[in-house]
């Protein structure tokens, strides 16, 4: 059975731009799945320690039939391959691929905790998920336009439509 996944994709290391727009290409080629909708750059200091780059963010709405602990064996395939590291707590990442919602289960595994932690203290992440579904649900949580309306501001900008 194929379900909607919304994926968060985050980078400030090795030129982030392009590190969000080879990550789509490879979710577009995922087996058993289709990129339906990707949310646009956005572009937001870190949460975390400041001495680090800003980052880009971006979510991607998936069509699927992987399981979920398939599709996060995927997305770390994907992150290593993009030669992901990780160096200190919060710290900066060439790529980051989250699971942020998995059609409307809620899933809490050893490896794996959907609706994603933090999603609705989170700008970067409820922002872009507004571009793609303004009118969206969040498990557990309720109406996406009132976590936004809840979440502390920061300096996010929209950069626009993410080109091949
Ligand atoms: N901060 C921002 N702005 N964007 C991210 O994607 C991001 N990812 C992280 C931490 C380090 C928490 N901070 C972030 O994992």
């Amino acid at each position: 059975m194929s379900v909607q996944v919304f994926i968060g994709l985050g980078s400030n290391l090795d030129n982030p731009g392009q590190q969000i727009r080879h990550a789509l290409r490879e979710l577009s080629e995922l087996e058993s799945s289709r990129l339906l909708k990707d949310s646009g750059l956005f572009k937001s200091p870190p949460l975390g320690p400041q001495d680090q780059p800003d980052y880009l963010n971006a979510v991607a709405l998936l069509q699927t039939e992987l399981e979920a602990e398939s599709l996060l064996d995927h997305l770390q395939a994907i992150e290593n391959r993009h030669g992901r590291v990780r160096s200190r707590r919060w710290g900066e990442r060439t790529l980051d691929l989250d699971i942020l919602l998995y059609g409307d289960k809620q899933i809490h595994t050893a490896r794996l905790t959907v609706p994603h932690i933090g999603l609705a203290e989170r700008e970067f992440v409820l922002y872009p998920l507004e571009k793609i579904q303004p009118d969206l649900v969040v498990p557990g949580k309720g109406q996406l336009k009132d976590l936004i309306k809840a979440c502390p501001r920061t300096d996010i900008a929209f950069l626009g439509t993410i080109n091949d």
